[in-house]
């Protein structure tokens, strides 16, 4: 059976590349809900563990979560998912990324894929055929759970988002070129338009890369210490706190002291009073927003 999210799927004859003997880390992991990125998430999780437990063969596999790129300059992009934890997730098997070049479903014999705007505008637009000609292979093969535009006219890319579309299986994310698409396409096949800050970029493809790399991140067993990713600065609206690494002190540069007592309570103390400082002092905007 196939759940909807990378979440996990119970009992599995396929055989994903995430050897069996790593579920019990994940299942470490999952059962604890602190652990996840946000409540929703957590509600999530947890009906899957009811779901495990009343299965007579508890064996867990991740889905592995597929983004699909459609860009019109893919060699931006290849690098980028190719290294990195992004590229590390793909080689642990626990998340595809697909880079299809918009210009192979031209129909024009030099391949293009743009054309002059109706009214006399300046600048060009991407045509509807070879975006809809592409959106509709990738349809064919799988469902998918979004498809994103990058536009600087979406919805602000943020934290939450990022842990909402991490728990997604497959999305395509079109990245935006010249001077935009074809209006009709937004209106027929989008179903998200992110921007990744208020800033005008050439085009989509940066912002295609920073969206995965977030999103990437969050998929459960990605980072090694999945703590580490849900402690980030932002994902409880905080900055993270300070830190420090050896030696100690470094041309008189010394680290708090309250750091090297190897008091746990009031390391973790501080930690919360350095976040909500920094926060304050850095951006009250998100202090604001707190639920
Ligand atoms: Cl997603 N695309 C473009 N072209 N520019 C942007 C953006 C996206 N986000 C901020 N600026």
């Amino acid at each position: 059976m196939l759940l909807p999210h990378h979440g996990f799927t119970i009992l599995s004859t396929e055989n994903p590349k995430v050897p069996i003997e790593n579920s019990s880390k994940y299942r470490n992991l999952l059962t604890n809900i602190y652990l996840l990125p946000n409540k929703a998430s957590a509600f999530f999780h947890i009906s899957q563990i009811m779901r495990i437990f009343v299965n007579p063969i508890p064996i867990l596999f991740y889905v592995r979560m597929r983004i699909d790129i459609i860009s019109v300059v893919p060699e931006m992009l290849d690098g980028f998912i190719n290294t990195s934890i992004v590229g590390r997730a793909q080689k642990k098997g626990l998340v595809e990324i697909h880079i299809h070049n918009l210009r192979d479903y031209s129909k024009d014999k030099h391949r293009r894929v743009d054309d002059y705007p109706f009214g006399g505008f300046a600048g060009m637009v991407m045509q509807c055929q070879p975006i809809d000609d592409c959106i509709a292979a990738l349809t064919a093969e799988r469902d998918y759970d979004e498809i994103i535009f990058t536009s600087p006219d979406g919805e602000k890319f943020d934290q939450p988002m990022a842990n909402t579309l991490s728990l997604k299986k497959n999305i395509i994310i079109l990245c935006g070129h010249y001077k935009g698409i074809d209006y009709r396409i937004r209106e027929h096949l989008i179903t998200k338009e992110v921007s990744i800050g208020d800033y005008v970029l050439t085009g989509g493809e940066l912002a295609a890369a920073v969206m995965c790399d977030a999103l990437v991140r969050l998929v459960p067993g990605v980072i090694s210490d999945e703590q580490s990713a849900l402690s980030d600065s932002f994902q409880d609206n905080l900055l993270a706190a300070p830190v420090y690494t050896r030696p100690a002190n470094y041309k008189g540069w010394t680290v708090p002291d309250i750091l090297l007592s190897g008091h746990e309570a009031k390391i973790k103390e501080w930690e919360i009073t350095q976040a909500l400082e920094r926060t304050k002092r850095l951006r009250p905007d998100l202090l604001e927003t707190k639920e």
